[in-house]
């Protein structure tokens, strides 16, 4: 029989940081808010916040934060809004890649909750108190640090070589 790993919403005894960007800060604090409640409701009593100035400057720091070992998770919070102009593909796309990366060269679980929006009413919309994006955010980050506690512990050095028959 093979093990089955879940993770689950009990964020009691975990570390969290968020990342949080100030662009569009009239809904980015509301992507705060709602993360910070759903963690604090679900027992995380340790949550750092860093903000940065807007979303293409969540990566570098997202990355930073999870190669300190102090976090289970690192929860990215920011609103990007198209423009006139291509800008907004550079920064949505930006975020996402960097956000990715952190979590894949870290190990550490990042979570991207950058809003990636056509129209402002749309970014409204994800931040009411039926649906905020930081809430959801937030229970996504819970259940990856609680999977990853829960996986083997990856071996030091190369992966080791899948044995042939
Ligand atoms: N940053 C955002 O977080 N959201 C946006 O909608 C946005 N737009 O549209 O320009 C934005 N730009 C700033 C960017 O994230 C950087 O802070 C800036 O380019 C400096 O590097």
């Amino acid at each position: 029989m093979g093990s089955e790993f879940r993770g689950n919403h009990d964020a009691s005894g975990l570390r969290f940081s968020i990342v949080v960007s100030r662009f569009n800060e009239g809904i980015t604090t509301k992507l705060l808010d709602g993360a910070q409640r759903t963690l604090a409701d679900r027992g995380a009593a340790d949550v750092d916040v860093a903000w940065v100035p807007g979303a293409f400057e969540i990566p570098p720091v997202a990355r930073r934060l999870a190669e300190t070992g102090r976090y289970d998770a690192i929860l990215c919070l920011g609103c990007v809004i198209k423009g006139d102009t291509a800008h907004f593909e550079y920064v949505a796309g930006e975020a996402a890649r960097g956000i990715a990366r952190a979590g894949y060269e870290t190990g550490v679980p990042v979570i991207n909750q950058v809003l990636a929006v056509y129209h402002p009413e749309q970014a409204a919309a994800r931040v009411t108190d039926e649906l905020n994006r930081g809430r959801e955010g937030a229970l996504a980050a819970i259940e990856m640090a609680r999977l990853v506690r829960r996986l083997p512990r990856p071996r030091r050095g190369r992966a080791r070589k899948p044995r042939t028959a």
